[in-house]
């Protein structure tokens, strides 16, 4: 029923031209750090892990487990076998190890017991406590950022996605770069080569430090370009709609299902790493643009969602986010606080939002005891087809309803209008030139009528 919207607006945004080349020296530098080459969780054979929680002060027992649940998905997600769980209570983390000396003696005891390669701690471990709880451990110790980090480097495919992944992995390691045995063996050199003193350390660490001011500026590229991609797509009358939800939900299968994307679809954690955007016809015959984009978790890590900024502002530009619910998971609640807690972090709490209870035909009840208690919601299977009509018909009723982001172009000598802009809409970006003042703004129908001599769609216009 949706027709493509392909050419130009998906593909990637720039020839990569020194890649190649680029790719292969950083190999190279990455061999020099040992066995951080192969990626934080060696999959030669699947590792065995013991996971490692602590319930901090209030925090309830239910969301502890179903956290650590989740660190389980997540541990399996990337490759290796979760065999053992520690749990603890404390008022605090304690500085040095996170779970105090005692209790880091106690996993070491339980690893050992199970034949344990890795701890993962469901808590984020600063740099020192990690090499702390190493030295206790006696075998790694990593916490949850980076077993997401990992998943996220596996499935990363297109360079927008690769690229923002390697930034946030090489901006989690360069705080953790330690001494190895071979730190002193480079010795003083002449003319040239670096200079006494400069242990092996240093020169890991700018090395690494080169290369993440090159993909921040590569980032800069991609932004631009998508920027350039939205503004093209918001000149035309389209209003975009974004599927957002937790990750395994079902967000991929529901933009499959009502468009021919072919987006990849599988039972496994971020399986979709990049947004992919669809034209499609709503019953009502308007068109919308439909964005399928990256699944969240419980405490995802803010260095993803910062490295993930570009392919996250669909979220944050979209008229409308269709929250996607999968009503049979063991906590619908919990992943929807967790969402909501993302879309918070990226300042896309003030979109609308409908709800899709997926995955409605493995638990009917659920499903509809869910959408019952949310406004305007839906129960829906994206892969039976079940209340997609309806969930269509309730994306073009609310467009039609809510406000919608334009962009403006209002002369200097109407700033009554300016005035009206900012009174009666959300300002989002305002920028000057000679003709004007350029305004993204926000506007309900009524706003958008008495302002719509403004409204700029003259230049790019694919038309559709
Ligand atoms: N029974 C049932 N399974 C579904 C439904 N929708 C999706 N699934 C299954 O749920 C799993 C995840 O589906 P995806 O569409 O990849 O989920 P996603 O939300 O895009 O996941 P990520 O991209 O990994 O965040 C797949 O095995 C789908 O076949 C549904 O309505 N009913
Ligand atoms: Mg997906």
């Amino acid at each position: 029923m949706g027709d493509n919207w392909d050419d130009g607006l998906i593909e990637e945004p720039f020839e990569a031209d020194e890649e190649a080349s680029d790719e292969a020296s950083h190999r190279r530098a990455f061999g020099e750090f040992g066995g951080e080459s192969r990626g934080l969780i060696d999959r030669a054979f699947r590792e065995r892990i013991v996971l490692a929680g602590v319930a901090l002060g209030r925090d309830d027992q239910e969301e502890v487990d179903a956290s650590m649940d989740e660190l389980a998905r997540l541990v399996d997600t990337a490759g290796a076998d979760p065999v053992a769980r520690v749990l603890q209570r404390r008022d605090a983390p304690d500085i040095a190890t996170y779970v105090g000396s005692g209790k880091a003696a106690e996993i070491r005891d339980v690893s050992e017991h199970h034949d344990a390669d890795t701890v993962v701690f469901d808590n984020e471990l600063t740099p020192a406590q990690q090499g702390n709880l190493e030295t206790i451990l006696k075998r790694s110790a990593l916490d949850r950022t980076a077993v997401i980090l990992d998943i996220f480097a596996q499935n990363a495919s297109s360079l927008a996605g690769r690229t923002q992944v390697e930034l946030a992995q090489l901006r989690y390691r360069l705080p953790r770069l330690r001494r190895s045995g071979r730190t002193f063996s480079q010795q003083a050199g002449g003319i040239g080569t670096r200079g006494p003193g400069e242990t092996q350390l240093e020169v890991d660490r700018r090395r690494l430090m080169r290369r993440i001011r090159r993909l921040e500026q590569d980032l800069v590229r991609i932004r631009q370009n998508r920027a350039t991609q939205s503004k093209r797509r918001r000149h035309t009358s389209n209003r975009s709609v974004a599927i957002v939800g937790y990750t395994n939900a079902g967000k991929s299968t529901l933009l499959n299902r009502v468009t021919d994307a072919g987006v990849l679809v599988e039972d496994r954690l971020f399986a979709t790493l990049d947004a992919t955007t669809r034209r499609l016809q709503l019953p009502g015959g308007e068109a919308i643009f439909l964005s399928d984009t990256v699944g969240f978790v419980r405490k995802l890590p803010h260095q993803l969602v910062e490295a993930f900024r570009s392919t996250l502002d669909v979220v944050v530009d979209a008229d409308l986010l269709v929250h996607v619910v999968d009503s049979s998971a063991p906590d619908p609640h919990g992943d929807i606080d967790a969402v909501r807690a993302v879309l918070r972090e990226i300042g896309a709490d003030a979109v609308p939002e409908i709800y899709a209870f997926n995955k409605a035909d493995s638990d009917p009840m659920a499903a509809a005891r869910l959408a019952a208690r949310e406004e305007g919601a839906v129960a829906v299977s994206a892969v039976t087809g079940e209340g997609i009509e309806d969930l269509l018909a309730t994306i073009g009723r609310h467009l039609r309803a809510s406000t919608r982001v334009v962009s403006l172009v209002v002369p200097f000598d109407r700033g009554d209008s300016l005035a009206m802009a900012h009174r009666e809409g959300e300002v989002l970006d305002e920028s000057s030139d000679e003709a004007g003042w350029h305004l993204r703004v926000r506007l309900d129908e009524g706003s958008l009528g008495r302002l719509a001599e403004f409204a700029s769609g003259d230049d790019g216009e694919p038309g559709q």
